[in-house]
């Protein structure tokens, strides 16, 4: 599952990727400084994991990972798939979720593409190009699919009325997200549309905390959040020691739950997967991303090809009751875990146990 970064050069992507995936990528003041796709591994915060481990007192700590690919800036003609942007857009057309990346902060020594930031008037600017690429993908689309339906063809004609109203949501300015026939917005999804993706938008700014409202008001028209969060001070945060980077929030009243934090999760939200997690004593206390409706067998896969193919059945228990009855042998003994067979759907924050024999 892919989180890709979108946004204007010298928005601050890479200060994000570095940021949230402990990465040392360059970032520099001049525009267009990243050229090539970057990749590297998010771990997305989750305090149940550390609740499941200090009550049975579990020392290892796994957390979920999602990658996270810093695409390079967008500028005006990318939609239309010209150089270094006609790239970009196909990056960004293979990611699961999208998180548009805003300038927000002043610095008088990072160059803006239109010499002064504007967030609203930004995210716009990207926002438009994203909806060019769809429209023209769609028009390409539609090309060959009229053909087929002249012919005659069943799924040609079917298909040609969902890609009808994906062109006719962007020709009223909308993004695809919006689209309330859900078979056109998953066609739109499987073509790789970039407006039908999930987006968060994270506002690069000096005064984290509320977003701006305009920006709020935008982002809400276009069925997305926004979050405000000083990427350079938390990337200067990073780079201290736990002690320093305590008392520095503290001196800039920051609070004690830094903004990276809130934003991973929030993005790993967009990807509407269910977390399941493993923890049934020490070592490891792992959490497991998995897709929405997948049954206890094939999450079992995920841990291991043996524990699927040689599934016998899943000891279950909520992540809370579990940490309710302090252990899982004594949510055992209280008769609190449930025997749950292969064709049992794994619901979000269930600890799993399994039985398999190979
Ligand atoms: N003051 C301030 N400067 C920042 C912040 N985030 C990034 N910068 C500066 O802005 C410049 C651009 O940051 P990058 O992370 O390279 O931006 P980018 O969006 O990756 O840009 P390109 O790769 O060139 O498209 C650098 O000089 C950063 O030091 C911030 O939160 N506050
Ligand atoms: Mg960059």
């Amino acid at each position: 599952m892919d989180l890709g970064l979108v946004g204007r050069t010298n928005a601050g992507k890479t200060a994000l990727f570095n940021l949230i995936t402990k990465s040392s990528a360059e970032i520099a003041s001049y525009p267009f400084t990243t050229r090539e796709a970057l990749r590297g591994m998010a771990e997305v915060p989750d305090p149940r994991i550390d609740a499941i481990a200090d009550v049975q007192n579990i020392p290892r700590r796994v957390r979920a990972q999602v990658q996270v690919v810093d695409i390079p800036g967008l500028a005006a003609g990318a939609g239309h798939g010209e150089g270094l942007g006609g790239r970009a857009l196909g990056e960004l057309r293979q990611m699961d979720a999208l998180i548009h990346v805003v300038r927000g902060f002043a610095n008088q020594e990072v160059p803006h593409p239109e010499g002064n930031v504007n967030p609203v008037s930004d995210a716009e600017a990207i926002d438009l190009e994203l909806m060019l690429a769809d429209r023209e993908q769609l028009e390409r689309r539609l090309d060959k699919v009229r053909k087929g339906a002249k012919s005659g063809d069943a799924a040609a004609k079917a298909e040609l009325g969902s890609l009808e109203l994906l062109a006719a949501e962007i020709d009223a300015g909308n993004p695809l997200r919006m689209t309330a026939d859900q078979d056109a917005l998953a066609l739109g999804l499987d073509m790789g549309l970039l407006t039908a993706k999930p987006v968060l938008y994270v506002v690069n700014t000096d005064d984290p905390g509320t977003p701006p409202s305009d920006l709020a008001a935008y982002a809400a028209e276009r069925g997305a959040q926004v979050i405000a969060l000083a990427v350079g001070t938390e990337l200067e945060l990073a780079q201290l020691s736990p002690d320093e980077a305590a008392e520095l929030a503290a001196e800039m009243e920051l609070g004690d739950v830094r903004g990276a934090d809130a934003m991973v999760r929030a993005a790993y939200e967009l990807l509407d997967l269910v977390t399941f997690f493993t923890g049934s004593g020490p070592p490891e206390a792992r959490a497991w991303p998995i897709r929405r409706g997948l049954t206890a067998d094939r999450a079992a896969g995920k841990i291991h090809s043996d524990m699927e193919r040689g599934f016998i059945r899943a000891e279950v228990i909520a992540w809370d009751a579990l940490v309710g009855a302090g252990s899982f042998s004594k949510a055992r003994e209280g008769a609190l875990v449930r025997m749950e067979g292969k064709d049992y759907v794994v619901q979000e924050g269930d600890v799993m146990q399994i039985r398999f024999a190979v």
